[in-house]
């Protein structure tokens, strides 16, 4: 790290074409931001830029959707997805827009450059072409069979399902997806960018320099390279784009993967205009894309060979690319509805973005795809946030307002020798080594973008804390050895405050509660000592005033998941994931209707009930059948009670035979739903009937 001057670091420009949901923000965005807060942190000089990418397909085809023009779309998505960032707390420097001014002239520039040293090779092709709509189809405009996976459904650009990268002639059994029918071949001019020029400088550069690259990143770059480059079209026939600048090339944009990365350099622009050049231009810069998997070879291979063939720009020096981010064991989708949605969330849990931030690090897909569960959230919220870190942190404070009426007690030299004291000398000498091990560790996995290691070791600053509680035991020592229960928690409060240290790039809420709590005038010059000499420092001085203290996490409530996976629910996809079908009672033989019509299901109404005596599962229910009473014994004792029961309309077969249990007659049986938990819940009309009313 210390070979560079200043940094620029990119996060993936989201296409403005909807929300932004949890996978996006575990991929490429909460990783940005915590490196970034780390760098800041270190005093290091840091751009981190980020904006939306209106261009391309996504863009139009989302529009048309929507019935809106392209325009008015990205305005809606831009905006909610800034606002999105923002709220959540997001440090962008800057979140511009690739439809700005200043990335037109940006990308056109940039071609330009390229085209003026006769490097874009112009060559008219036959191309799918959507007679009905008049518009050629390139990208998502066309689906097709994949060649590698048979995925009846695969864009012309790439298969979603195997990720592999496509042209539209590739696919079998093309179609237009504006219109659905199949595409004829027609003419059309584009300019290419010769990427199999750039094969050996990028074996070079990438294969033999970047060997240092996460293995994910650099396997899929070597099996691009080992395939063997060809040119690639960075031109399209589309009305919504930033025009070719050439005098020639009406209702030719650029193709939206050669305008999207430029944009990074433009917002850097817009954001230094007088000195953007040194984080571009300056060796001694270092350039960091943040992105998710799908995203790889754009980042690597073609933007690299762009910024290269330009000229003067540097090269990314890393691009520690995430795998992908599951929901309940499903692939997230943004067509079906199944997601978590930044927005959403931020609305339900306001002021818990530090729950969120914690569980996504902490499942962090750094290796191989994740999945986030609404159980895992809680139990991760519940069982570290609040009992490891806040915990730790309201049990210090909480004691030292007790002992001490909320003042930093005396240092931590011990006098005396007596067994007791020298117990607790050994324990603080072993929790310093140890938490001076968590630190290093946690500063070296951030160097190296392990953040779900380095939050490990943040957190384990805390378990580190709550143990030399349990161990020397402080409340047990205030009736004899005030001295010692001084040294105890004032080592406590330092450690308190070096957690707090930690959790700035993880935790921003609960690192500023910490200091709030500390109160402390030596908070910001410690900070830097840490950060930079990745060890414990002071963080308190003796006598001075604590703040109050707080709860800084607290736990997830029933009512917030049922909340959550009731969404989840209603959004139920098509086709239910393994699992849920695992978990499912297989369907019963099929019946023809007569075997139906032979039920006699009427609703009646519940007149009394009482719990059968010997048993804990049975209920004995009096029933209105409308045409009298009628007993029947029902096994939902343990999900009713009595009292519950009577005056509810209920469901029953009216004509099973009679049958005695426990001595009393049933004369009937009432229908409930059973879960895969086994919990039963009624049947019955959502508004009452009259009793008697049969259902068919
Ligand atoms: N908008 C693709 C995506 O959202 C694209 C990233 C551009 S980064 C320059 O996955
Ligand atoms: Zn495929």
């Amino acid at each position: 790290m210390s070979q560079f001057k200043r940094h620029t670091i990119t996060a993936a420009l989201p296409y403005a074409n909807g929300p932004l949901h949890i996978g996006h923000i575990a991929g490429a965005y909460l990783p940005a931001d915590t490196y970034v807060r780390f760098l800041r942190l270190r005093c290091e000089d840091v751009v981190f830029i980020c904006g939306s990418d209106e261009h391309g397909v996504a863009i139009t085809l989302g529009a048309k959707k929507e019935g809106v023009s392209p325009r008015v779309f990205v305005d809606k998505y831009h905006h909610m997805m800034k606002k999105a960032f923002e709220d959540f707390g997001i440090g962008f420097d800057i979140y511009s827009r690739t439809s700005n001014p200043v990335h037109y002239e940006t990308a056109q520039e940039f071609f330009k450059k390229i085209y003026d040293q006769n490097l874009f090779i112009e060559e008219t092709s036959d191309q799918y072409y959507d007679e009905q709509e008049g518009i050629f189809l390139a990208d998502r405009y066309i689906i097709g069979t994949c060649p590698n996976c048979g995925n009846p459904n695969a864009y012309g650009d790439q298969c979603e399902k195997c990720g592999t990268s496509l042209s539209p002639r590739q696919l079998i059994n093309p179609r237009s997806t504006v219109s659905g029918n199949t595409p004829v071949l027609r003419p059309t001019r584009h300019w290419y960018f010769p990427l199999d020029k750039f094969e050996n400088w990028l074996r070079e550069w990438l294969i033999e320099g970047h060997q240092d690259w996460k293995t994910n990143v650099y396997g899929q770059c070597k099996s691009w390279l080992d395939q063997g480059l060809q040119p690639r079209s960075i031109t399209r026939d589309l009305d919504w784009g930033i025009p070719v600048p050439l005098p020639d090339a009406k209702g030719k944009v650029l193709y939206v993967w050669f305008d999207a990365p430029i944009g990074y350099i433009s917002a850097t622009k817009e954001l230094k205009p007088n000195d953007w050049e040194k984080y571009w231009k300056d060796p001694e810069t270092r350039l960091i894309h943040f992105i998710g998997k799908d995203n790889i070879v754009f980042h690597c291979i073609i933007f690299p060979s762009m910024l290269k063939a330009a000229g003067d720009f540097i090269l990314p020096d890393n691009v520690p690319a995430n795998e992908f981010l599951n929901l309940e064991g499903e692939k997230l989708s943004t067509s079906r509805n199944h997601a978590v949605w930044l927005h959403e969330y931020l609305q339900d849990f306001p002021g818990r973005r530090d729950e969120l931030r914690y569980v996504l690090t902490s499942i962090s897909p750094e290796t191989k795809d994740a999945d986030f569960t609404w159980k895992d959230y809680r139990q991760k919220v519940d069982s570290e946030m609040v009992s490891i870190l806040g915990n730790f942190v309201n049990r210090v404070m909480v004691l030292t307002w007790k002992y001490f009426d909320g003042k930093v007690p005396a240092e931590k030299e011990l006098p005396g020798t007596d067994d007791r004291r020298k117990k607790i000398l050994t324990l603080y000498e072993q929790v310093h080594i140890d938490l001076n091990q968590s630190v290093k560790e946690m500063v070296a996995s951030l160097k190296v973008f392990r953040f779900r290691e380095a939050q490990f070791q943040m957190m384990n600053m805390a378990r580190i804390g709550n143990k030399f509680l349990a161990d020397t035991e402080p409340w047990k020592l205030a009736k004899e050895d005030m001295v010692a229960v001084a040294a105890i928690l004032n080592y406590s409060l330092t450690v308190v405050g070096n957690i707090g240290l930690a959790c700035e790039p993880f935790l921003p809420d609960g690192a500023a509660s910490i200091r709030r709590q500390l109160n402390s005038d030596v908070f910001e010059t410690s900070r830097k000592q840490f950060w930079q000499k990745e060890e414990l420092v002071h963080t308190v001085r003796e006598g001075a005033q604590l703040g109050a203290a707080e709860h800084m996490y607290k736990p997830v409530e029933d009512a917030d998941i049922e909340k959550q996976t009731a969404r989840l629910h209603k959004n139920a996809p098509v086709i239910a994931s393994e699992a849920t079908i695992a978990a499912t009672k297989p369907l019963k033989p099929e019946i023809v209707f007569d075997d139906f019509a032979k039920l006699d299901i009427r609703v009646g109404e519940v007149v009394a009930a009482e719990k059968m005596e010997k048993s804990d599962k049975l209920l004995k229910l009096t029933v209105d059948d409308g045409l009298g009473r009628r007993t029947i014994l029902s096994g939902i004792a343990k999900h009713y009670s009595a009292d519950e029961m009577v005056g509810r309309q209920v469901t029953f077969i009216a004509n099973l035979a009679p049958r005695k249990m426990m001595g009393i007659e049933s004369q009937g049986m009432i229908l409930m739903a059973e879960d895969n938990d086994g919990k039963l819940r009624l049947i019955r009309p959502t508004e009452d009937v009259a009793p008697g009313s049969t259902v068919s």
